[in-house]
């Protein structure tokens, strides 16, 4: 029997836990980090606590061994299960507010692009606080936004990119925005890894989110600001 198989994670303290947890979405184990979840959530901690500490986080260091060349695309792909394990029993208690309806967002990975677990997080977020949202999932062309915006009557269009060649898509949809006279009726809101503020200023997004919980913050700002421009309209 290897050391592996003698951890048993209800054994371990908080912080050796999530160490473990970091570890074991590294090693792509989903089963593990199920487990892992549902102890620390026994145990009292908050959602996003768990979702943010153990899980975030271990894909925060998986995201630099990526980086360096030491995990490939088929170990990242594990990884990125693993944390959806995690995240599904997260999913209805950060969806769990019972907070009013704040407004609707239909929400997208842009074209070329299948990185998805951020986009989710988002999502979960949002509804979390009390928004509807519309998922349209990876890799969406310009038609797609389009056709979920009028068909859903959203009020924020949101977009995440991962990748440095597929942010500038973000442009293709807003200029298309723009060329149909639609752009003021949403607020559009980017996000992911490579963006910045300035990025979001030069392709005319209303806000660059840098995470989850600022995406939460901003769009609730921007339907204030909404809402106050139609009172006083
Ligand atoms: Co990819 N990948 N990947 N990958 N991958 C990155 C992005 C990379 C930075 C890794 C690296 O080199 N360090 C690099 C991009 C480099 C670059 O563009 N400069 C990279 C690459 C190169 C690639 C491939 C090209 C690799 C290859 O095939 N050779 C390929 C591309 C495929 C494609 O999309 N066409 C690829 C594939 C993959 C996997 C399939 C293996 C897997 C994705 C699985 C999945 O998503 N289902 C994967 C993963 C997991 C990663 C890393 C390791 C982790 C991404 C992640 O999930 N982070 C990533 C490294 C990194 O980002 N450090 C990497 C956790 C997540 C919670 O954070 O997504 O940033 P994030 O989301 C945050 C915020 O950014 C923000 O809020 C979220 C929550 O807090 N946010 C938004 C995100 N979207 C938002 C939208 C909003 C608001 C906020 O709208 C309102």
């Amino acid at each position: 029997m290897s050391d592996e198989e003698d951890i048993v994670l209800s054994e371990l303290n908080d912080e050796d836990l999530t160490l473990q947890m970091h570890d074991d979405l590294y090693d792509g184990l989903a089963d593990e980090i199920h487990e892992g979840v549902n102890i620390l959530l026994g145990r009292g901690w908050e959602p996003y606590k768990v979702l943010t500490e153990a899980l975030v986080e271990g894909m925060r260091i998986v995201g630099i061994d990526f980086r360096d060349g030491i995990l490939f695309v088929p170990e990242v792909l594990m990884a990125a299960n693993a944390m959806k394990a995690g995240m599904a029993i997260l999913k209805p208690l950060l969806a769990e507010s019972g907070a009013p309806q704040m407004g609707k967002m239909v929400i997208g990975t842009v074209k070329g692009d299948i990185h998805d677990i951020g986009k989710n997080l988002v999502g979960m977020m949002m509804e979390g606080a009390g928004f509807e949202v519309v998922d349209l999932g990876i890799n969406n062309p310009v038609e797609n936004y389009l056709e979920a915006l009028e068909k859903e009557n959203a009020d924020i269009l949101g977009m995440s990119a991962l990748l440095t060649t597929t942010m500038p898509y973000m442009k293709v949809v807003i200029d298309t925005l723009i060329e149909q006279g639609t752009r003021s009726e949403f607020v559009v809101l980017v996000g992911g890894a490579p963006l910045n503020e300035a990025f979001a200023d030069s392709v005319g997004a209303d806000a660059y989110c840098r995470d989850a919980a600022v995406a939460v913050e901003t769009a609730k700002t921007w339907m204030a600001k909404r809402q106050g421009s139609a009172l006083a309209g």
